[in-house]
């Protein structure tokens, strides 16, 4: 494998930057660019040595350390150093140009990664975690691909291919019998057998929405009539004065778009213009968009102003939205309209005023129990798409082949064999035990430099 190097550390100035280079030549490179006590190809693994960072005439480029790491006890499994230098951009660069100079080549993107998996250091799903946990957005979802990256998920994958060889051997030593001389519980025990890979597979799928979640963020849209409160409690939600309030209706307008961490989940919060047949051009658009991001919305949080009478708008609107993802919210009950009623069927509204941060931190604890997370549960998520596919791909063959097995004739057998060799494929995929470069290019292209 040829020699890689780039630089590992963000783009911008900072107290220290990596340089990392990886591969057969590493030492040969080292020695020429690095000036020390002692030469870095004589210099033990797991040590650092303090000297220059020289280029081809010599000339000083930094005062860096150089880190050493002997195969295979280094990140790629690959003879590496990091060179940690100034953190300036210039700095960096001139030092890369020096390794480049002396015979590495430019990394693409997630190529120590896949060097890592590629030299058995990772599986597959534990490379896509070292993504998952450098593009976490919040703590939780941090923790889910700490967990992923330390194996948790992959453990679980190989026990269940493990037990799925097993059971796809005992399927197939059935052809070998002749029919009537098959134990009478042969059967039966295959099917106890897949019924229980398939749970777990169910398992790790219901996972997923909690692992979407973790990484893509909910995203929640504000809607109501003009004058409910939504920008109110835009605000209230990001702890900021974000979005205009007043007592005119129509303020907001525009969408108007931020995050925030709810118990561990990264949330996009999105307020929206006031509901009304708006005779203004600009106020018509704004209200097209509410509808449209509602549509997309994990949960809309609909606003109903109680200081006014019942409008007969507020059901209109409520219909048209999908009830398992919309919260109610009945606002400013602090200065509720005595004639004021809501008595739409099937809807438990939340009653809120938000003058008061008691509303809001209630809600903030109905919004993450409607998201389906309570922040002391564990994070086993499964956090990637792939993932999702390959695990919901496997769990279908394994639905077929107990079909299949019903039959019980030879033909129907070999059928169920098929299935089950077919989902162990999927499996393979995921963790790479079998994988294909366009895939590995797929997945690994999803990377920075340097990682
Ligand atoms: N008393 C009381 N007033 C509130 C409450 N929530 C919001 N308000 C007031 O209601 C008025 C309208 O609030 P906004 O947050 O601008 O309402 P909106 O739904 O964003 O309105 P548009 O942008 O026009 O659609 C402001 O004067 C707020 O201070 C509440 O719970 N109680
Ligand atoms: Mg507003």
């Amino acid at each position: 494998m040829n020699t890689i190097a780039a630089v590992a550390t963000p783009p911008g100035e900072g107290g220290v930057g990596i340089i990392r280079i990886s591969g057969s030549k590493v030492w040969n490179i080292a020695d020429q660019i690095f000036q020390g006590s002692e030469k870095p190809s004589a210099a033990k693994g797991g040590t650092f040595l303090h000297g220059r960072v020289i280029d081809a005439d010599g000339k000083e480029i930094d005062d860096a350390l150089c880190l050493i790491f002997r195969a295979p006890h280094s990140y790629t499994g690959e003879n590496t150093i990091e060179i940690q230098g100034h953190g300036g951009s210039v700095v960096l660069k001139n030092i890369l140009r020096c390794a480049l100079e002396a015979g590495a080549r430019m990394a693409e993107p997630g190529e120590f990664t896949k060097r890592a998996f590629l030299n058995g250091k990772m599986d597959l799903v534990q490379a896509e975690a070292v993504a998952d946990l450098i593009h976490a957005r919040s703590d939780r979802a941090a923790q889910a691909a700490l967990e992923q990256l330390e194996g948790s998920l992959s453990k679980q994958i190989n026990a269940l291919s493990d037990r799925l060889i097993e059971t796809a051997a005992d399927l197939e030593t059935t052809l070998d019998f002749v029919e009537d001389e098959l134990p009478d519980d042969v059967f039966p025990t295959i099917g106890t057998q897949l019924n229980k890979s398939l749970q777990t597979l169910e398992h790790l799928l219901a996972t997923w929405d909690e692992g979407r979640l973790l990484r893509d963020g909910a995203r929640i849209v504000i809607m109501g009539q003009p004058n409910a409160g939504k920008s109110t409690l835009f605000n209230a939600l990001l702890g900021a004065d974000r979005a205009i309030v007043t007592g005119i209706a129509g303020t907001t307008r525009d969408i108007i778009e931020d995050g925030l961490v709810l118990n561990g989940i990264p949330l996009r919060v999105l307020d929206t213009a006031g509901l009304r047949d708006a005779e203004c051009e600009i106020e018509r658009e704004g209200i097209r968009r509410a509808r449209v991001h509602s549509e997309s919305a994990d949960i809309v949080l609909y606003l109903i102003d109680t200081s006014v009478p019942t409008s007969a708008k507020d059901a209109e609107h409520l219909e048209k939205l999908d009830s398992s993802r919309t919260l109610v919210l009945l606002n400013k009950i602090d200065c509720r309209d005595s004639t004021f009623k809501f008595n739409t069927p099937n809807i438990q509204p939340l009653e809120t005023s938000l003058v008061s941060d008691e509303s809001v931190s209630e809600l903030r604890a109905t919004i993450s129990k409607k998201l389906g997370c309570v922040s002391s549960a564990p994070v086993h998520a499964v956090i990637s798409e792939r993932h999702r596919d390959l695990l919901a791909a496997a769990r279908n063959e394994l639905t077929s082949a107990c079909e299949k097995l019903s039959g019980k004739e030879d033909e129907t057998i070999a059928f169920a064999s098929e299935h089950l060799r077919s989902a162990l494929e999927h499996l393979g995929q995921m963790t790479g035990r079998i994988y294909h470069n366009e895939l590995l290019d797929n997945i690994f292209s999803r990377f920075c430099i340097g990682k």
